[in-house]
């Protein structure tokens, strides 16, 4: 299975984007243009379908040593594989979602400042996401923070970051001269004509890490 650190672009499949026939479709697209990790974001999915759509997904990400990460619900870890989950701020806290696992998972948190990425770390989370770092219409009741903290986050928090938010091809040169290493990216990929390709370019851009 891949390491987390080793892991730069981060592809959230959010069932608002995707039908669910399209799943491993989508899913085999980001696999095939290297994404490092995979998460299901169904926000408005029961947990039993949350359940059955990671199952169905842990087969191909299994396969491609890719770590899946479930949002949400840290019950799901207790009856599929996934590597991991991750929790907002009005989430779990860090260690009720492992306990909800009942085994060693990953556990990532979302941030929104460069405080709440400390106290993730406090908190013993594995990896965090920042943002959102611009607008947009995936979590559309978040004001953007903007890029002007990324540094600071990457100079007070060692773990991993994920940049998140608005982040597309067109303008991931800047994310990255702002100082990201890693990002998420949900829209700009599922709407992409071809997943494949986009997901390339975009770790093209993000590797090597130095
Ligand atoms: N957390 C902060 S912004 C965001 C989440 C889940 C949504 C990012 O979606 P997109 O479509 O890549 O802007
Ligand atoms: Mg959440």
């Amino acid at each position: 299975m891949k390491a987390l650190t080793d892991c730069r672009l981060y592809g959230i499949l959010d069932l608002n984007y995707v039908a669910r026939a399209d799943l491993e479709r989508v899913a085999s697209a980001m696999i095939e243009g290297a994404v490092d990790l995979i998460q299901l974001r169904a926000k408005k999915s029961p947990v039993a379908e949350i359940v059955e759509l990671s199952g169905r997904l842990h087969k191909l990400t299994a396969a491609a040593a890719i770590p899946l990460i479930v949002n949400d619900y840290a019950e799901v870890a207790a009856q599929v594989p996934v590597e991991g989950v991750h929790v907002g701020q009005d989430d779990d806290s860090i260690a009720t979602a492992r306990a909800k696992a009942g085994r060693e998972i990953l556990v990532g948190r979302s941030t929104h400042s460069v405080e709440q990425a400390r106290a993730a770390v406090e908190e013993g989370a594995d990896y965090i996401g920042f943002g959102p770092i611009f607008a947009t219409p995936t979590k559309p009741d978040y004001p953007p923070i903007g890029m002007k903290n990324i540094k600071r986050v990457h100079a007070e928090v060692t773990l991993p970051i994920f940049c998140i938010g608005g982040i597309k091809i067109d303008n991931l040169g800047e994310v990255i001269a702002a100082g990201a290493k890693r990002v998420a990216i949900v829209s700009g990929l599922l709407k992409a004509p071809d997943i494949v390709k986009y997901a390339h370019a975009c770790k093209n851009l993000l590797e090597p890490e130095t």
